[in-house]
């Protein structure tokens, strides 16, 4: 199986026009590539950042607010100022970026600009035929975040190619394992806190009003986030994860976006060795987030690689009996009722208390509204994770 080929899609600063870019993205994934997407309104640090931390073949700019010429240049520059120019730019931008703009782009190091009335099939054509081909020679990562990138691409592309993990992934196979793991990169080990539930829960914005408590509370910590969406093997994926991240935006933010490559249950196959490697890569805490799961899905009982899990819950599951089916209650030290101002919720949070007490192993439960900046309980949950050992 060719591993897919992986962009970063992105509008730029003082930019909303995004339908453009949507359309192209569902185009791209249609044609077999896994596309992470940043979303609208991202400067040109938070792209080259994210670019480098997903290890991306290229990234595609969709501009419309008339700063094309020095934005799209400003993004080639920072990359080649990162020792990261494997990475190439192209674009787009309708009625806004002319023919001269273009030769003007090209000649600063862009690719390929795509004018107004551009058939879909031919940019994805040209991404196949230049983003296409395997990357033979890398460049020396001149950052740390660079040879992480580099490394959870090699995990990745192993696991396509149908190869058995390394021995050293093998070894890393348990936390205890990790524990004693030596490496190039690190030497440390990190909390890895494991977040699943339904999709739509809010369990992507939850996590990054985590980060920003996190942020607050550790003024050196860095924080690694492995983060997973749905694909069907060979086929692409629409990693959109990050374009619901605001304050997860910061240097001391290391995020990779997976997609599941065909594997049930909320990761990925290679999901464990990348865990793994992360876990021993001196990041204060790793947060693993699954795809949204269904009431079997217990993706982080294989091998114990997570410290401590996280269930985030919408209120609206249905009736009661639907609680008694979900496995994951179960198993989450901490149950989490999101959108906690919905009318439900208090309803919500007395069903699934009085669920939890029957398995008698004191799990938390917290009601939060993640969308609320400030809010409460997430402040608590917070403090959960940050006292559990
Ligand atoms: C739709 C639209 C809107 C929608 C946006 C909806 C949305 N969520 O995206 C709405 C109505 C909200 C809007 C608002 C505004 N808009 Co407007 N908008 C447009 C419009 C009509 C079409 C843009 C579009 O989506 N085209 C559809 C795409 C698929 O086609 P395309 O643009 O031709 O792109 C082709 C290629 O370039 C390529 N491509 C494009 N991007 C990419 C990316 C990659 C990676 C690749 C490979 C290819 C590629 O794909 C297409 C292939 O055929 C343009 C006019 C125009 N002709 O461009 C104005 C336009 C971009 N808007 C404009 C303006 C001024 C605004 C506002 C500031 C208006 C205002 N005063 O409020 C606001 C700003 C909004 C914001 N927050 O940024 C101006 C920009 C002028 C400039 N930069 O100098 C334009 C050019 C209109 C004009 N002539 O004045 N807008």
């Amino acid at each position: 199986m060719p591993s897919s080929i992986r962009i970063l899609t992105a509008v730029p600063i003082c930019d909303g026009h995004d339908s453009a870019i949507n359309t192209i993205n569902l185009e791209f994934i249609r044609h077999g590539v896994e596309v992470i997407y940043l979303g609208y309104h991202r400067s040109v640090g938070d792209i080259v950042r994210a670019a480098i931390q997903e290890d991306v073949r290229a990234i595609g700019i969709s501009s419309y607010n008339g700063g094309h010429i020095e934005f799209f240049a400003a993004v080639v520059d920072l990359l080649r100022k990162k020792g990261a120019d494997d990475i190439k730019v192209f674009g787009g931008g309708g009625g806004t970026i002319t023919h001269d703009d273009a030769a003007t782009m090209r000649r600063k190091g862009v690719d390929e600009i795509f004018f107004a009335g551009t058939s879909l099939d031919d940019m994805v054509k040209f991404v196949h035929r230049r983003y296409g081909k395997p990357r033979t020679r890398r460049p020396r990562p001149k950052s740390f975040d660079q040879e992480l990138g580099h490394k959870l691409s090699e995990i990745e592309e192993r696991y396509a190619k149908g190869k058995r993990p390394t021995s050293n992934a093998q070894r890393s196979t348990s936390k205890s394992g990790a524990r004693h793991q030596t490496s190039n990169i690190k030497h440390q080990t990190s909390r890895v806190i494991g977040f699943t539930g339904p999709g739509g829960a809010g369990k992507t914005t939850l996590i990054d009003e985590l980060i920003l408590r996190f942020l607050h509370r550790n003024p050196k910590g860095r924080i690694a986030i492995l983060s997973h969406d749905p694909s069907v093997v060979g086929e692409g994926a629409l990693l959109g994860d990050r374009a619901t991240m605001i304050n997860s935006q910061d240097d001391r933010v290391f995020m990779r976006s997976m997609a599941t490559r065909g594997q049930a249950g909320g990761l990925s196959p290679a999901t464990h060795d990348c865990l793994a490697l992360l876990a021993r890569s001196n990041f204060d805490y790793v947060i693993i987030e699954t795809v949204g799961t269904g009431q079997e899905a217990m993706p982080f009982q294989k091998n114990g690689i997570v410290d401590s899990t996280v269930l985030v819950m919408n209120p609206d599951y249905g009736s009661r009996l639907q609680l008694q089916k979900i496995v994951m209650l179960d198993l989450a030290d901490i149950v989490v009722v999101n959108k906690s101002d919905l009318q439900r919720a208090r309803t919500a949070h007395t069903e699934i208390e009085q669920r939890l007490e029957q398995n008698r192993r004191h799990q938390q439960l917290v009601d939060t509204v993640a969308k609320r900046h400030r809010d409460s309980g997430v402040d608590r949950l917070f403090e959960l994770i940050s006292n559990r050992e």
